[in-house]
């Protein structure tokens, strides 16, 4: 009888795993018992059914094989907290109960979203399903698509060192069996920025360290490529890629999955081409030239690089050079050819470098689709694992970190909406009583941003979209109009307003009281980073390579196709794809693993008790606890339930005749649990405090040992 020698789940625990027991509640007391199991290396502690995870930075011995084994089929509150009891109860739920389930995984930036849900959710799914052939494929294939996103999609930044920089929404598809069938990869806006620039201490995206340190000679030398990253200008220096990052040894694993998922070699090559031609452009070099007519013109400072390129991806090298150094512009069906000054110049080839980038990737995250997707048309289930860049407060914030804390602004209002309406729409079904708890509301914040006709976004757009001289001053001027009344908006010309705490704010700045806290962005750059325009010649060029990889990347560079009509804004392509992300995750059933970064050390065993009051507060832990308290914190339909424990009552056991909600009421009853402790509803019995479960649970382990006693006996006997 396994589980035969502890008493109760909860009695071999380090203070309290779930914090709806916390005694007394206060914040305090939550932190300090988080403490108290952090220092213990337990990582995870629940509130009800939510999770709360804590970073360890390192790698603890809890996520074995035997501990798979361990937690698969086990009841959620017979073991103590992990991911894996998450990921089974969703796992199960979605199998037996053919529910589709999302798992959302939120925290700040270095908490842990992606290690929980890309790698030990995944594989903890892909270890307990199917294990025939054709289903091992499909595993290891969704499992391999990780390697590739995070080493074109990851970086280095200043908070942690394998940072997502673009978000990732994977549907996983299931059979009724619950046997995977395949999956969609959604992903979300990828920091592009980071290609031509990023702060000192961070690093470009892996995937072109990767390739200078693990590629083979042979394919570096056909490249053009040395292994010196110094050589680079969009690289970092040496020193920063000091930090245990194997490259060499990654290169090898991205190699390996991009082979399993079912990259052709030819499709690897020209992936890895096109990364060498971003890295290129970076030193392609301009220097200034006065024409004639006294205008501004520049050149290329050297050819060799242009021409390196230009033999990689099969272009004339004219083609390339006009379209980096100038620009066409058609005048009432007229063309005219205007020269670029250095300025703008390098901006074009930086612009080029970005796009070109940002569309190898989601050509990759279509590729890797192509091959996942589910060829047959039966009925799915579907498992969504939510992982997307954490809240971001840098000294310097911009566009990026805007979409990114948008977005987070978003997973806590979706956070808010389902644990709430969900606890409060189940109570009024079932016929309970129910006073509802107070809790802070984001909707406020997120209408400041995404409203249609006042957010900052749709005030964004409008900027853009506006004839006569638009600048980013001419935005925020606008913003200041707009928004001055607003109790989470802050900028210079209403520093006098009456909420405004601290007058640090410069002049080019905005601040936004988030939900997680106060972010100071920077406008420069929002104008243009949001029109996300590049210039036609450059388009048109790209298209004429005779690399049919880079060819497909710029269908609009295709003359034929010559389209006048202005392409979304990146604000409101976020906005929609954010709007659909979330109306997807309402239909699903949703489990929450929300992470806690314990120190800005990357350290491990480091647990900074201000950092974590900050995000306990932000993630409204105490509030979560209280919903949880004042509702009732265990639900079972009534079969379920009188199953489990009639064996511990004379008039249930062994069999009860009567209705299944009779019987819970004589079993308890006869059990003399007092009445407050639980509630009928219509179809099943409400539990207020897990307590109450333990007991029962106990009673009824100590019921089965009685009787296995007495059968052993008998058995003895009859021998
Ligand atoms: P994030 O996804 O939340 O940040 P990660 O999942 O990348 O954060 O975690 C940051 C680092 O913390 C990882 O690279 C690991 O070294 C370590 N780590 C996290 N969880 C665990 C764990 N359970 N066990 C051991 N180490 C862990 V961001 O993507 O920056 O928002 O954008
Ligand atoms: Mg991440």
């Amino acid at each position: 009888f396994p589980g035969m020698d502890r008493i109760s789940p909860l009695d071999d625990m380090i203070g309290v795993g779930d914090m709806v027991l916390l005694d007394p509640l206060s914040e305090d007391s939550l932190i300090s018992n988080l403490k108290e199991r952090f220092g213990h290396q337990e990582i995870y502690t629940y509130i009800g059914s939510v999770a709360i995870s804590i970073n360890p930075y390192t790698l603890l011995p809890i996520y074995t094989p035997e501990k798979v084994e361990e937690y698969r089929n086990c009841n959620f509150y017979e073991l103590k907290p992990h991911i894996y009891a998450i990921a089974d109860e969703a796992y199960r739920s979605l199998r037996d109960r053919d529910k589709d389930q999302c798992i959302l995984i939120t925290g700040e930036s270095g908490a842990g979203k992606t290690e929980e849900a890309s790698k030990l959710v995944m594989s903890y799914v892909a270890a307990v399903c199917g294990q025939r052939q054709e289903v091992s494929q499909v595993k290891e294939q969704l499992l391999q698509s990780n390697p590739v996103l995070e080493a074109f999609g990851n970086a280095k930044t200043v908070r942690n060192d394998n940072s997502s920089r673009f978000g990732k929404y994977m549907d996983i598809e299931f059979d009724f069996k619950g046997q995977p069938l395949g999956g969609v990869i959604s992903n979300y806006l990828l920091e592009k920025s980071r290609v031509v620039r990023h702060v000192q201490g961070e690093r470009n995206f892996h995937i072109f360290y990767q390739l200078l340190a693990g590629g083979p000679a042979k394919l570096l030398n056909r490249l053009k490529l040395e292994r010196n990253c110094d050589r680079y200008s969009y690289l970092s220096a040496v020193s920063e890629n000091a930090n245990g990052i194997d490259d060499a040894a990654e290169f090898e694993t991205v190699q390996n999955a991009m082979q399993i998922i079912g990259f052709t070699n030819s499709e690897v090559t020209s992936v890895l081409e096109t990364v060498a031609v971003v890295l290129k452009l970076g030193n392609i070099q301009l220097v200034a030239e006065s024409k004639a007519n006294g205008m501004d013109a520049c050149s290329m400072a050297h050819t060799a690089v242009l021409g390196e390129i230009c033999e990689l991806v099969g272009l004339d090298e004219t083609i390339l050079e006009n379209a980096l150094c100038c620009r066409t512009m058609e005048m009432k069906r007229e063309k005219m050819t205007m020269s670029l000054n250095v300025a703008q110049a390098y901006y074009a080839r930086d612009a080029l470098a970005k796009n070109l980038y940002n569309r190898l990737f989601n050509w990759l995250v279509n590729r890797i689709n192509e091959s996942i997707k589910v060829k047959s048309n039966e009925r799915k289930k579907v498992m969504g694992v939510l992982d997307i860049y954490g809240f971001e407060i840098f000294e310097d914030n911009s566009f990026e970190q805007f979409i990114i804390n948008y977005c987070n602004e978003k997973l806590q209002q979706v956070f808010i909406e389902l644990t709430l309406k969900e606890e409060q729409e189940e109570y009024v079904r079932e016929g309970l009583e129910w006073t509802p708890v107070k809790y802070f509301d984001n909707t406020i914040i997120c209408d400041l941003i995404e409203n249609s006709k006042k957010g900052i976004l749709a005030m964004l757009d409008e900027e853009c979209l506006r004839p006569g001289q638009v600048t980013d001053s001419t935005f925020l001027q606008k913003l200041n109009q707009v928004c001055k009344n607003h109790k989470h908006f802050e900028s210079q010309v209403i520093q006098n307003a009456k909420h405004i705490s601290d007058a640090t704010l410069p002049r080019h700045c905005f601040r936004l009281q988030h939900y997680a806290g106060k972010v100071t962005y920077n406008i420069d750059g929002f104008v243009d980073k949001n029109n996300d325009l590049l210039y036609r010649d450059l388009s048109q060029a790209m298209w004429k390579a005779n690399h049919k990889l880079l060819k497909s990347l710029f269908p609009e560079g295709d003359p034929k196709k010559l389209s006048l009509k202005r392409p979304p804004t990146a604000g409101s392509q976020f906005k929609t794809s954010v709007v659909i992300l979330m109306k997807n995750l309402h239909t699903k059933n949703p489990n929450y693993i929300r992470c806690i970064k314990p120190n800005d050390k990357k350290a491990p065993s480091l647990f900074m008790e201000p950092l974590v009051r900050t995000q306990v507060r932000y993630l409204g832990l105490m509030e979560n606890i209280r919903v949880r308290r004042a509702g009732y914190a265990f639900r079972q339909a009534y079969e379920p339930c009188l199953d489990r424990y009639k064996m511990l009552c004379k008039q249930t056991w062994p069999h009860w005749k009567g209705k299944a909600r009779d019987g819970v009421q004589m079993l308890l009853t006869t059990l003399g649990i007092p009445k407050e402790e639980y509630a009928y509803g219509w179809t099943k019995i409400f539990i207020r405090n897990p307590k109450m479960l333990f007991d029962l649970e106990d009673k009824r382990r100590r019921r089965v040992y009685e009787l296995a006693t007495v059968i052993q006996k008998t058995y003895r006997g009859w021998k």
